[in-house]
């Protein structure tokens, strides 16, 4: 059984985050989603998040293609948790390329290519607009 990790904010879920959530599953038999917490956005964004973390992971554990969810408390954990899952893959959005390669003595390190255009900030911004 090959195990896949990926992690996100996944907030103002949209079509960007579908596609990459269902290309992460589809490399393997089971799909761990580490949903970063209002705290790690805080720090790492200076801003709170639309949605509130219990709401975000609600919404991605309902996900056809994602088999368990959990709160990522911190960026620098990664190791831990693809260790506590036993992850064989880790898979980011080519935004992060490079950011992850350390890991590769751990395990595979993939990057998939964004969905263009669209973006939660864009959407807040459409929104603001109307
Ligand atoms: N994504 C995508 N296409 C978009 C927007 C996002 O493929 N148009 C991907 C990102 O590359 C990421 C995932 O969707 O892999 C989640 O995106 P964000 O919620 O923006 O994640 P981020 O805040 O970058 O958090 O530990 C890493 C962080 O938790 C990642």
């Amino acid at each position: 059984m090959k195990t896949i990790i990926t992690f996100g904010t996944f907030d103002v879920f949209h079509i960007g985050h579908l596609n990459i959530l269902r290309r992460a599953r589809a490399l393997g038999d089971r799909l761990v989603v580490g949903i970063s917490s209002d705290a790690l956005n805080l720090h790492k964004k200076a801003r709170l998040p639309v949605y509130r973390q219990n709401e975000r992971m609600r919404i991605i554990d309902e996900l056809k293609c994602v088999d368990e969810v959990f709160l990522e408390e911190s960026l620098e954990l990664k190791a831990d948790y693809i260790r506590r899952f036993n992850a064989q893959t880790l898979v980011m959005g080519d935004d992060w390329r490079g950011r992850f390669d350390h890991l590769s003595p751990l395990c595979e390190v993939v990057y998939l290519a964004r969905t263009p255009t669209i973006s939660t900030t864009s959407i807040i911004e459409t929104i603001k607009q109307h």
